[in-house]
C-alpha cells in the first residue's frame, strides 16, 4: 500500500476535491483485496448491506443496473476490514482531509456490470447521516477502469460550490446541475485507472461515471470516512434502526460497532 503523498498532492486534493493515486496497491494486494471483496459480495447474495437489521434487497430497477452495490463488507470479511481500516490509510485520509481522526462511515463494493447504466452526477455527503465539508472517500480499482467500462469523472473544485442539497443517482445524468447550475460550467475530468490505483474524493465533490459499454465487469472497492466529532443530522441512510432509535439530532456519531475508529499509523 502506497502510504506517502507529497504536500503538492495534498494541496491538489484540497483545491480540486479529488486526487488520483496510481499504484496505491501492489499487484499482490490488489489480488488479495479483490478476492475478499468478491467472496463477501457472493455471501451477501441479493442483500445490499451486511448486518442483521437492514433489509435492503437489490432488484431489477434502473439503479440496480448502475452497479452491483454491496455495503459494509468490513463486517463480513477480516481481509476487507484490514484494508479499509489500515492505519496507513487512516493517516492518509486525515492528511488529505485535514482532520485529526476518522471513523468508517460505510464501505461499498461498486461493480459496474457489463453494459451497466452510467452513474449520474452526484454528491455523496448529502445522503449521509452527518454533514461535513471534510468527509472523504477512497475508490480503489480492482480491475482496470477505463473510458469504455465506466471510470469515474470529477468536477474539479465543485466541492467549494456544494451545499447539502441532495440529488438522487437516478436516470437523469445531469439532474445535479438543476440544483447546482454553476457546477455545469466546470470541465469534467475522467480518471481512468489501472487495477490497484485509487482515487480520493471529498464528499461534496461532484462525480459520476459513464456506462459500461464492455462485456467485462468494472470492479471497485470504496470506503467513506467520517471526520471525528461528526454529529447526527437526522438522516437515516444506513444506520441500523436499533441505534437510530437512541439518537437525537446533534448527538455524536461515535458507536464503535457501527462506525469504527480508524487508527493512524504514527509517522517516524
Ligand atoms: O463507482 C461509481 O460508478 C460511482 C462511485 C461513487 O459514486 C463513489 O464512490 O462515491
Ligand atoms: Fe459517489
Amino acid at each position: 500500500m502506497r502510504t506517502e503523498l507529497s504536500a503538492a498532492d495534498i494541496a491538489r486534493y484540497q483545491n480540486e476535491g479529488f486526487l488520483h493515486v496510481p499504484g496505491f496497491l501492489t499487484g499482490e494486494e490488489t489480488v488479495e483485496l479483490k478476492a475478499a471483496v468478491l467472496e463477501a459480495v457472493a455471501a451477501l447474495g441479493s442483500r445490499r448491506i451486511s448486518g442483521d437489521e437492514l433489509a435492503w434487497e437489490s432488484g431489477e430497477g434502473y439503479y440496480d443496473h448502475v452497479f452491483t452495490q454491496r455495503l459494509n463488507l468490513w463486517r463480513l470479511s477480516a481481509t476487507v476490514k484490514r484494508y479499509m481500516l489500515d492505519p496507513h490509510l487512516g493517516r492518509l485520509v486525515c492528511r488529505l482531509a485535514g482532520t485529526r481522526g476518522m471513523r468508517v462511515w460505510h464501505d461499498q463494493a461498486l461493480i459496474k456490470e457489463p453494459f451497466g447504466n452510467p452513474t449520474a452526477w452526484h454528491l455523496d455527503n448529502p445522503y449521509w447521516s452527518f454533514h461535513s465539508r471534510q468527509a472523504i472517500s477512497i475508490w480503489i480499482a480492482l480491475e482496470d477502469a477505463t473510458l469504455m467500462n465506466g471510470c469515474l469523472w470529477f468536477m474539479p473544485g465543485s466541492h467549494k460550490l456544494a451545499r447539502y442539497d441532495n440529488v438522487g443517482i437516478g436516470e437523469d445524468l445531469a439532474g445535479l446541475f438543476k440544483v447546482y447550475p454553476d457546477m455545469a460550467q466546470i470541465d469534467p475530468v475522467p480518471v481512468p485507472m489501472k487495477a490497484g490505483d485509487c482515487s480520493f474524493h471529498n464528499g461534496l465533490t461532484a462525480h459520476g461515471a459513464g456506462a459500461n459499454m464492455t462485456r467485462g465487469r468494472r470492479i471497485a472497492m470504496t470506503c467513506a470516512y467520517m471526520p471525528q466529532g461528526s454529529t447526527f443530522n437526522g438522516t437515516t441512510n444506513v444506520l441500523p434502526p436499533s441505534y437510530l432509535k437512541t439518537l437525537k439530532v446533534g448527538d455524536m456519531l461515535d458507536n464503535e460497532a457501527v462506525n469504527p475508529w480508524v487508527a493512524q499509523e504514527v509517522s517516524a
